[in-house]
């Protein structure tokens, strides 16, 4: 899964982006997108592997691409930042609320309110631009080709994004719902907003909830989230004690990264279940809703192909009782068929046959 990190210049983009992936950017490289991995952190991961002290253990990893060239009121948004937009599965909106001389806010004053509309605004153009041309494109083709049915959804979304409506907003049909997935509109994209705020105000968490952007947010449905990127990438660099007690002194509950890859795996859907043993523990992302035998699938084809049972027992469940085979006394380790529904946190060993 990749998350699209969009914003204004300055807003933070490649701060943030150096927080999520612990990869040092130069900030004067402005224009290029820059790709990297995430680490999502789980503590149930480091609590398993300290358990089984397993020759490797590997986290659920995402994709992170800081996107510039983002330019409000440009003619045309720029083709590179279009094209990676439309590659992201999700789009976190970093905005600027911090004052900073090496980063002028958009014509000279500080308004994080504003700088989301301007994003929200040139993902609307963007699409009804698509939308546009499309139309055009099948209006001058032969006219016993020419599609009533796109068309009219063409028209619909037209008007929708003329009102500023994005694209999730719509009711629409299955039918429809199917020809707007082909089409990559910026607009249907899940979408969270991260808000860069100044570090002196990093814990001021009634102005936080009390924001016009907050209340944007809550009207919407929309995750949004404070955080201070620079100083979260410095204290990041820290190990595990001293970052902490940073953390604490600037009263950060959870760090960025925590909550911001919460927020992604929450708006996507996505849960992890975990595999351990004296080889490898190990977290594996899947969306929420699979069956014990395509979560099977995952790990590896045959393992889907030959499913038997899986033994499973809920995170907290095994944690509680310290071990496998206390936990199997306890009842909490199970058999599941291959239709369960797996569970977040959910350890698992598949039994299969091939
Ligand atoms: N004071 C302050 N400065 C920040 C913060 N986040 C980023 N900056 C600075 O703002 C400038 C622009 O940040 P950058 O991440 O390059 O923004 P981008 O253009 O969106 O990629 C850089 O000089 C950063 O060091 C922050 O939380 N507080
Ligand atoms: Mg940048």
């Amino acid at each position: 899964m990749q998350i699209g990190l969009v914003g204004l210049s300055y807003s933070g983009k490649t701060t943030l982006f150096q927080l999520l992936t612990g990869i040092k950017q130069d900030h004067t490289m402005q224009g290029k997108a820059n790709r990297g991995v995430v680490k999502v952190p789980d503590s149930r991961v480091d609590y398993l592997s300290a358990l089984y002290k397993p020759k490797k253990t590997t986290y659920a990893t995402l994709e992170a691409v800081d996107i510039p060239g983002l330019i409000p009121g440009a003619e045309r948004s720029t083709a590179s930042f279009l094209t990676a937009v439309r590659e992201a599965d999700i789009l976190v909106n970093v905005i600027q609320d911090f004052e900073n001389p090496e980063a002028p806010p958009h014509e000279g004053e500080l308004n994080p309110q504003r700088d989301l509309e301007l994003v929200l605004y040139e993902l609307l153009l963007a699409d009804l631009d698509q939308v546009e041309r499309r139309i055009e494109r099948i209006k001058s083709g032969k006219p016993s080709k020419i599609n009533q049915e796109e068309l009219a959804l063409l028209q619909k979304l037209k008007s929708a994004l003329e009102a500023e409506i994005p694209v999730s907003s719509l009711e629409l049909s299955a039918a429809e719902e199917l020809m707007v997935r082909n089409y990559r509109f910026l607009t249907a994209k899940p979408y969270v907003v991260v808000v860069n705020v100044d570090e002196s105000r990093i814990s001021d968490h009634e102005a936080h909830s009390n924001s016009e952007i907050a209340g944007f947010c809550r009207e919407r449905g929309i995750p949004w989230h404070y955080l201070s990127a620079r100083i979260e990438s410095e204290i990041a660099e820290l190990d595990g004690e001293e970052r902490q007690l940073f953390l604490e002194e600037l009263n950060i509950k959870e760090s960025g990264l925590v909550t911001v890859t919460r927020l992604v795996y929450t708006r996507l859907g996505l849960i992890s279940f975990f595999t351990v043993g004296e080889d490898e523990v190990k977290a594996w992302t899947i969306t929420k809703g699979l069956t014990a035998r395509e979560a099977a699938g995952k790990i590896h084809s045959d393992m889907e192909r030959g499913f038997i049972r899986a033994e499973v027992v809920a995170f907290d469940d095994f944690a509680r009782a310290g071990s496998m085979n206390a936990a199997r006394t306890e009842g909490t380790l199970r058999l599941e068929g291959k239709d369960y529904i797996v569970n977040d946190g959910d350890i698992i060993h598949f039994r299969f046959n091939v």
